[in-house]
């Protein structure tokens, strides 16, 4: 199955043939094809589509038909959340949480502000503080999962990590807005992020992946064998650290079993190596196994050490606990996944073309004996280069990405415990060329107890030579697999931009809470309101208000409400040097009919969503008039939806 482009042929041809004649068919009838070409696509095909009408439509989503699975995207560096349909992959959404978005004022707004610095640790106050910030406006959001209710996807709540800045943040699946981050304390760089499965997500667990001292107060960089990593429970529903374990080596990836007993990490740095030749001198490093009920009677029985305001075990191998157990597996593993037949963890070998499986049944008698703790291990197959992530069907089968040989690989569990008992079976069922690289890939409810065997989309680091060429920073791509047969067929190709590294992808049944008009009540902009009400303002009636702070003279307060196509108040006037908060109430309570605000040359931007409200502070410096207007088009006079500031000069 190469898909080398050739002179003279399309790749959408090659896509077509590559695919079997099921990807062409759905330029049918007027229908666009995934492949996004419309009638372009259909007359590059050259082919007739008639033949492939039969075998397709599974996988269209013609206009006006909605898809079957959210998917939901980490952005890498971008640092937002994403929402693409699936199969369709149009994108659909993206929900800023770590980043700074020109669009809805996230990150500038004072709703966000207050989200992003509820948590904030005196060393991230004192760092922006001196850089002249109000909030860190990067992240790198790798993982992004959903709350279980008894192993199954439950609609409430997204959680997602920012590598960069140590954070970990909730999203609240009812508006899909962002409602709390935590800025974790002790550890470093929060990687692999999973809820717990069993028997809801009351914690979700967070690896720390880079090495620093366990007091880093700048005492010592030189003695590494002050260096700790930190694994953290983090509460879901407080949203602050319920414990931590200090572990041996550090942390990648993270998952948690069907049971809510354990969860796991894999360590590519055992050696605790400070470089590269270091990281990767030795033959074995490990997945560590946290035994939950231990750390939890320990923490309730007061047996730990409290740190910045978390309370810390040792589950480190010399201190021989009963919190963690190490098993040793092919250096510098990566992927870490736990099968939905509750029995199987994946781990991938990254260096090692293997992925090893463990039977969580025989965990137990690892924390209860001196078994010797790779006799948990009942398979190890050799699968291909670079094994990276795992995903499953449900059917008892596994799709590993293979990040150098540019494949997944489809292979079975019990054909590989046969081989690892010295049967003659071959465990490969099927091998897949995608387009290139691929990291993560990601079944249809693949990680939850429904997988359903119908999609894998796998997300490819380097896209090459699929798209036009777009400059030295090309794109990822992102390509959906249709698994449902015996053999896995690439069905799209999907440019994405820096850089998703996983996604997940969850039926629409499980989404039936989420809203389209927001509540005049909700929590987002409980701080608003209680200074609107100080400020004998109504933010749920038709009216307008300038208001100068009793005892803050410099400070004033422009409340305004919003209904298409006309602001409240047309014009308003503040002193030069005046610290100005602008609350705009969207009083239309249509589906769709979201307001803005944008102040001229100020910077300043936000969404007003129906019934929400939205305020932001900023300085007028300059005296001058200035125009703010809606810049969410909302009406035919949505042109018109505008007014002036006067900023009055010193006197
Ligand atoms: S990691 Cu990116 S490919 Cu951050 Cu989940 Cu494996
Ligand atoms: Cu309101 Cu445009
Ligand atoms: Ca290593």
């Amino acid at each position: 199955m190469t898909q080398e482009p050739k002179p003279g042929i399309s790749r959408r041809m090659l896509l077509g043939a590559s695919a079997g004649t099921a990807a062409i068919a759905g330029t049918l009838g007027g229908r666009i094809a995934l492949t996004g070409g419309g009638a372009a696509g259909l007359a590059a095909l050259g082919a007739s589509p008639a033949s492939a009408a039969a075998e397709a439509g599974s996988f269209e989503v013609a206009p006006g038909q909605l898809d079957e699975y959210y998917g939901f995207w980490s952005s890498g560096q971008t640092g937002e959340m994403r929402i693409l349909g699936v199969p369709s992959m149009r994108e659909l959404m993206r929900v800023p949480v770590f980043n700074r978005c020109s669009a809805t004022g996230w990150g500038r707004t004072n709703e966000s502000i207050r989200i992003h610095q509820r948590t904030m640790s005196e060393h991230t106050k004192k760092f922006l503080a001196a850089n002249g910030q109000k909030v860190h406006d990067n992240g790198d959001l790798h993982h992004v999962h959903m709350s279980f209710t008894e192993g199954k996807y439950d609609g409430q709540f997204l959680f997602m990590n920012d590598k960069a800045n140590t954070r970990v943040a909730r999203v609240r699946c009812d508006v899909m807005k962002c409602d709390a981050i935590l800025e974790v304390p002790n550890a470093h760089a929060i990687h692999g992020l999973r809820p717990q499965k069993w028997p809801r997500s009351n914690y979700v667990f967070c690896n720390g992946e880079d090495e620093t001292p366990l007091v880093n107060d700048g005492s010592t960089m030189t003695d590494v064998s002050t260096y700790v990593n930190i694994f953290t429970a983090v509460d879901a529903d407080k949203w602050d650290v319920a414990w931590q374990v200090i572990v041996s080596g550090n942390l990648d990836n993270t998952d948690a079993d069907y049971e809510g007993k354990w969860a796991f990490s894999t360590s590519y740095n055992s050696e605790m190596g400070m470089n590269t030749a270091e990281m990767t001198s030795a033959d074995m490093d490990h997945v560590v196994v946290f035994n939950i009920a231990e750390i939890e009677k320990a923490i309730a029985a007061g047996q730990y050490q409290e740190l910045n305001g978390a309370k810390v075990v040792d589950g480190r191998k010399e201190a021989k606990s009963q919190f963690t157990r190490y098993i040793p597996v092919a250096n510098n593993p990566h992927g870490c996944n736990m099968a939905p037949d509750k029995v199987h963890l994946c781990i991938g070998g990254k260096l090692s073309p293997t992925v090893t499986v463990i039977d969580v049944t025989k965990l137990d008698t690892l924390f209860n004996s001196d078994a010797d703790p790779r006799s948990v291990i009942v398979a190890e197959p050799e699968l291909g280069l670079g094994p990276l992530h795992n995903a499953f069907d449900g059917q008892g089968n596994v799709y590993t990405s293979l990040f150098l040989d540019s494949q997944v690989v489809k292979w079975n569990i019990e054909k590989a415990k046969a081989l690892y008992k010295g049967e003659k079976v071959d465990p490969i069922l099927d091998k897949c060329d995608v387009q290139y690289q691929p990291g993560h890939l990601k079944t249809s409810m693949g990680e939850t107890l429904e997988a359903d065997g119908k999609w894998l989309v796998c997300l490819c680091k380097f896209s090459k030579d699929r798209f036009l060429n777009v400059g030295p920073l090309k794109p990822e791509n992102d390509q959906l697999i249709d698994i449902s047969g015996d053999k896995m067929k690439v069905i799209h190709d999907g440019p994405n931009f820096a850089e998703p590294h996983d996604a997940i992808a969850v039926h629409a049944s499980k989404m039936g809470n989420i809203k389209s008009v927001w509540d005049r009540k909700d929590r987002m902009w409980a701080e608003t309101r209680k200074q609107a009400e100080a400020d004998g303002v109504n933010l749920d009636d038709w009216q307008d208000m300038v208001i100068r702070d009793k005892d803050d003279a410099t400070k004033v307060r422009v409340y305004i409400s919003s209904q298409a196509p006309s602001f409240a108040l047309e014009q308003f006037e503040v002193n030069e040097g005046d610290e100005v908060t602008v609350i705009i109430t969207n009083l239309d309570d249509i589906d769709d009919l979201t307001h803005g605000f944008t102040m001229g040359g100020h910077g300043v931007a936000m969404e007003i969503g129906p019934q929400a409200t939205s305020s932001v502070t900023f300085v007028a410096a300059n005296p001058g008039v200035y125009w703010y207007y809606c810049q969410w088009f909302c009406h035919a006079l949505h042109m018109e939806m505008r007014g002036r500031m006067f900023v009055k000069p010193k006197a």
